[in-house]
């Protein structure tokens, strides 16, 4: 499993957070993985990307249900849209 990315270390406290997976059948290497969890880890309100290569899942801890359009948004922008 490539790089976590952890990023409420500070804030965890205060938020109430909750955790969703995508399948997402183009996954297919490593750098698919790891491109993922770095854009989709860089929006607000976002925590914690953790893509599996072999399952072609990834997990997304995030903080309010709003930010889940947001998440399949930029999946699709970037090429990996989630299987519905
Ligand atoms: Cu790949």
């Amino acid at each position: 499993m490539l790089g976590k990315l952890e990023r409420w270390t500070e804030t965890n406290g205060g938020f109430k957070m909750a955790e969703k997976t995508y399948s997402i059948p183009k996954i297919s290497c490593g750098h698919c993985v790891a491109t993922i969890e770095r854009e989709v880890g860089a929006l607000p309100g976002v925590g914690t990307v953790t893509g599996d290569v072999a399952a072609k899942k990834v997990t997304v801890v995030y903080q309010e249900d709003a930010v889940l359009s947001q998440v399949e948004e930029t999946l699709k922008e970037i090429g990996y849209p989630p299987a519905a």
